[in-house]
């Protein structure tokens, strides 16, 4: 039964209804399948020509490659159709004792990694799908270190890999063969902090969740948060253009980075660290890095605008019964909320489920078995103003009936412990086996589509789960199996890419394409603009040593 006003429940502030703290048992959700797609860019076979021997002469759309049986399979990963077929680029040295040697006299002993223990985590990805053969890291301790390996490294034609805190979820930060692994996480100094300006310069090594503590102490946050922060370097968060959980608030990372400091194939520096917020002189090449996940140069330094930390942070977990209705919720939260609204995630009950089976100590804050879970922060300078607004809305949701239950944290720890259920998904997922992720933009009205129709297609075969980002329009669509089969990623995609194409969205909203999808990017940019990143590419990087293999179709680097 649904009460129509606010009451409190132990610490808890409930506007809904029944008891705390129970789990429900699974529901499946209504199925419908979509058929005769059509992909914007499919008509295109060939594609353009670049006129250098160092690139393959023709880019064919993926699909065309595939059906035609062309590329050579040596490159083996778990469930990933476009990352089992790649060769590795016979233009590439292979590292001899000579090489270690120059890095050992230019680096120290201590920072060129032989180790076997330590290369097999290097050469694996976070979700130990996809693994490489790497024989050597190199730990560079400053951008003069970066440079002098990069100089080598492109004279030699050794293929190179730049890493972070390898959180990567596309098969981006490690090897695919083998690779000379540059980890950037011995650079990992606060340069300067501007508290009138709020502007932070940092080494790329900088743990993300380091910044953050450092930047409490001064009363100020970063403006991006994700469930990697423990992990992930700010160099990496740039390299992937990195969404999370504030993004709705603080706009993307081309709005936030001021400047960087970026080490190309050849080993030139570019100083782009400006820490200002207005500069038009001429092209604002910063940008080529934001998101480029390492294959233009090895960002060494970072200029980020950072926010006031404000006194007022509420969070409230809400359990809705239909998709239609989180997307009202949306909107209306957008209208009422709209200057303090921090975040608004969603997650579905299969993700709920998954989490309450997988994570110790998960309780469901809500009592009422619901589809759709919401989380909505705000974040203000006002205590009474803001929380009185928050409550306001919530209750004046329930009255028009798109909210079912929901309660509002009264302190840190209920919100950590809200917040763990939304960024835990990830992990629950690798604890229950096998998992095919895709991190899709769509029309927000589309969104839960895509989910309802591919659990329509698997049936039996898999768990479908749908959560993220609602308010960038950013679902993490995820499919957990028992193991990696080969039936399952056959009706996966390109179902999914596919889909998604049709329906005018992104297949990476905010992972980065990496190798998982590398020869998928013409799902979602046409071939003209893929030709320009190529020339770019080209111009920047004309070796190719650059993370290869990741980011532009490998048709690009086989010949
Ligand atoms: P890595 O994984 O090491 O590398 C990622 C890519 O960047 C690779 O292509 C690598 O070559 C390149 N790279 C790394 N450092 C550099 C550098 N200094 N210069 C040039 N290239 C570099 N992502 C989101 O966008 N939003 C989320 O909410 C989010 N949540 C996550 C939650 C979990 C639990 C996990 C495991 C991952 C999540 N991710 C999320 C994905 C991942 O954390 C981000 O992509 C993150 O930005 C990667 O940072 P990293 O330092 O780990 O980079
Ligand atoms: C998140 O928002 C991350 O939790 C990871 O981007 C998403 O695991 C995923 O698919
Ligand atoms: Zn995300």
């Amino acid at each position: 039964m649904m009460m129509q006003k606010l009451r409190r429940s132990g610490e808890l502030i409930r506007f809904g209804c029944k008891s705390l703290f129970t789990s429900r048992p699974n529901k499946n959700l209504v199925s419908r399948s979509v058929s005769g797609f059509v992909n914007h860019y499919k008509s295109k076979g060939k594609l353009f020509e670049l006129s250098d021997g160092n690139y393959n002469t023709e880019l064919h759309h993926p699909c065309i490659s595939r059906n035609l049986g062309m590329l050579l399979q040596q490159y083996k990963c778990f469930g990933s159709s476009a990352a089992s077929k790649i060769q590795r680029n016979p233009l590439f040295s292979s590292l001899d004792s000579r090489d270690v040697s120059y890095f050992k006299e230019i680096l120290g002993e201590k920072n060129v990694i032989e180790d076997k223990e330590r290369l097999e985590t290097a050469n694996t990805d976070w979700m130990h799908k996809y693994k490489g053969s790497s024989k050597l890291m190199l730990l560079p301790k400053n951008t003069q270190e970066v440079s002098q390996i990069l100089q080598y490294c492109d004279s030699r034609r050794l293929a190179v890999v730049p890493q972070g805190g390898n959180t990567g979820l596309v098969g981006g930060s490690v090897p695919v063969f083998d690779e000379v692994i540059i980890n950037v996480g011995l650079m990992n100094k606060v340069l300067a902090f501007d508290e009138v300006s709020g502007v932070l310069v940092c080494e790329a090594g900088c743990i993300l969740e380091n910044l953050a503590t450092f930047l409490d102490t001064k009363g100020f946050i970063m403006p991006l948060d994700l469930g990697a922060k423990g992990s992930c370097h700010i160099g990496g968060n740039v390299s992937t253009n990195a969404g999370g959980l504030r993004l709705i608030r603080y706009g993307s990372l081309h709005g936030t980075v001021l400047g960087l400091e970026a080490v190309t194939a050849n080993g030139n520096v570019l100083d782009m660290l400006g820490t200002l917020r207005k500069d038009n002189t001429g092209y604002d090449l910063k940008h080529l890095f934001i998101g480029s996940e390492g294959s233009l140069g090895i960002v060494t330094k970072v200029s980020i605008l950072t926010q006031p930390k404000l006194s007022s942070v509420n969070l409230a977990f809400i359990a809705c019964k239909d998709y239609l209705s989180c997307q009202k919720l949306l909107v209306e939260a957008k209208r009422n909320l709209g200057e303090i609204l921090s975040a608004f995630e969603f997650l579905d009950n299969n993700s709920m489920d998954l989490v309450l089976n997988h994570l110790d100590g998960v309780r469901n804050p809500v009592s009422c078995s619901e589809n759709f879970y919401i989380l909505i922060e705000t974040t203000g300078s006002d205590e009474t103003n803001d929380r009185e607004k928050l409550e306001a809305f919530l209750l004046k949701s329930l009255e028009k009936g798109l909210v079912s239950d929901g309660v509002i944290a009264q302190d840190i720890n209920q919100a950590s412990s809200f917040w763990r259920i939304r960024e835990g998904i990830t992990e629950a997922l690798q604890k229950a086996g096998a998992v095919y992720k895709y991190d899709l933009s769509l029309p927000v009205e589309e969104i839960y589509n895509i989910v309802n129709d591919l659990r329509g297609k698997l049936g039996d075969l898999a768990n479908v789960m749908g959560y993220g980002h609602l308010g960038d329009g950013n679902l993490h669509l995820n499919i957990s199996a028992a193991e990696y089969n080969d039936k399952l990623l056959g009706l996966i995609e390109p179902y999914v890419y596919e889909w998604t194409s049709k329906h005018r969205g992104s297949i990476s909203a905010e992972h980065g394409l990496g190798v998982m999808k590398a020869n998928e990017i013409f799902y979602s940019k046409s071939p003209e603009t893929v030709a320009l990143m190529a020339s770019i590419k080209k111009l920047l990087d004309p070796k190719g040593i650059l993370n290869p293999y990741k980011v532009l179709p490998h048709s690009l680097f086989s010949h």
